[in-house]
């Protein structure tokens, strides 16, 4: 299958255009490096040390001797060529990641707002317009968030995989219907991945395009068997305080003894994902996409849920950390459950990838290799939800 990786530069973009091109795919990297630029803004830099994107592909064509093309370009900005490039290459498939995708980075200012929801929606509304325009049946899997269904759901019922029955009263009885299940987003980021629902339902409908969104939890781990063939292979570990996320943090905390920083009582439930199943995830949906005239077909890319402090207290166990409850830079949930429906990949042949089974430890020994590399003063999320909001005290 000839495949565009949108945003295959970043850290699940990379893995997954390395275990498609392994499983015999013909891939091309669509990305404009903008977050490597966003690094140099922030001056913080992935713990793992990530080469130039033209020496990744050398070294993938040296040990492989597969070929992996590399587009610059942004998706936001450059619509005609990236039109162009469809005609071109004419692919049979896109996997979409090529978006900014950090909660806090998209709260710390006006400037970041304007450009998450700017670059965000342009992007995906550009990639679909440009499918369209093609002529081409182009199957298109997006990665979407868990945090579109937001976190205020309870009870004993799970969150289904997109769509939900609901019942309508009318005069004459209740009928039943199937909606998209509401959005409520947590950031200006997770609002663009809603927006980005509702582009895929109207061209799902319009143009019979076929879709698929991949609702994924919080990806944790760094490396794939690709990305561990060489270290100049190696992928993105963020640990800074926009986007790093919560599992890898807690690693690379411990491992430079930092006290490990939940937010508020560490309520929070979230759902999680080894970047070894994101990749395979991806690959099963390429594998069964929609037909033309379905609707936008959405699973729930997760294996796993865990409460803030849980994490907290395995990890400070495995590492012999200490754990500090900072102030929560964030509105949201103090406490919530989280019970997700996530029967699609099971169905379709994924064995998750569970915290319990070894990876923990290789992610904790990449952490503890780099961890020279760290800069102590981007470990504290600093990015307030709303003004006058505290911002964590210093630890070190
Ligand atoms: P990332 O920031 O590491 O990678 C995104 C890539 O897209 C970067 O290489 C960036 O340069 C590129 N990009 C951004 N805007 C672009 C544009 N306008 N044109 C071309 N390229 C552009 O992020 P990631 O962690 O790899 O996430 C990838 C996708 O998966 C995102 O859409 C994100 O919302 C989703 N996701 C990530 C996680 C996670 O925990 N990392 C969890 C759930 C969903
Ligand atoms: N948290 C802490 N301490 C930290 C960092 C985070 O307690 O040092 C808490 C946060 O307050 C939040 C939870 O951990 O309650 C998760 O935060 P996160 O930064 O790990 O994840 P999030 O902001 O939700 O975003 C990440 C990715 C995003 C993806 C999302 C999936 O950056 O691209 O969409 O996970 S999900 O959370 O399922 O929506």
């Amino acid at each position: 299958m000839k495949v565009l990786v949108l945003g295959g530069d970043g850290f699940c973009g990379w893995p997954t255009a390395l275990h498609l091109s392994d499983a015999g795919h013909d891939v091309t990297i669509v990305d404009n490096l903008s977050r490597r630029e966003i690094d140099l803004e922030l001056e913080v830099e992935s713990l793992t040390p990530i080469r130039p994107m033209g020496e990744r592909l050398r070294v993938w064509k040296e040990l492989t001797g597969k070929d992996i093309g590399f587009v610059n370009l942004d998706l936001a900005e450059e619509y005609e060529r990236f039109e162009r490039l469809l005609r071109e290459l004419s692919p049979d498939a896109i996997v979409h990641f090529g978006e900014q995708r950090a909660a806090p980075y998209s709260m710390r200012n006006t400037i970041a707002k304007r450009y998450t929801v700017d670059n965000n929606v342009r992007a995906t509304h550009n990639v679909l317009v440009a499918i369209v325009s093609s002529g081409l049946d182009i199957a298109l899997v997006h990665l979407g968030t868990m945090g579109v269904y937001g976190y205020g759901w309870s009870g004993s019922a799970p969150i289904p995989e997109g769509y939900l029955t609901v019942k309508v009263p009318t005069p004459d009885g209740d009928i039943d219907r199937e909606i998209l299940h509401p959005a409520n987003p947590g950031s200006v980021y997770h609002l663009t991945k809603t927006l980005d629902q509702l582009l895929f339902s109207f061209y799902a409908v319009n143009d019979q395009l076929r879709i698929t969104d991949l609702h994924q939890g919080i990806v944790w781990g760094t490396q794939t068997p690709q990305t561990s063939l060489d270290e100049r292979l190696i992928n993105r570990f963020d640990y800074d305080g926009d986007y790093g996320t919560v599992l890898n943090r807690f690693l690379m905390q411990a491992a430079i003894g930092h006290p490990l920083t939940v937010h508020g009582t560490g309520g929070q439930t979230r759902a999680f994902i080894h970047i070894r199943d994101t990749v395979r995830c991806v690959q099963i949906a390429l594998e069964n996409p929609p037909k033309r005239g379905d609707k936008v077909k959405v699973f729930n890319q997760v294996t796993e849920t865990y409460r803030v402090r849980d994490l907290a207290e395995l990890i400070a166990k495995l590492m012999d950390a200490k754990i500090a409850n900072l102030p929560n830079p964030r509105r949201e949930a103090v406490e919530n459950e989280l019970n997700v429906a996530r029967d699609k990949f099971s169905e379709l042949g994924l064995n998750p990838t569970v915290l319990s089974e070894g990876l923990l430890e290789e992610a904790r020994d990449i952490a503890l290799k780099y961890r020279d590399r760290a800069d102590t003063s981007k470990i504290i999320a600093r990015s307030v939800w709303r003004a006058g909001m505290e911002t964590s005290p210093d630890l070190v």
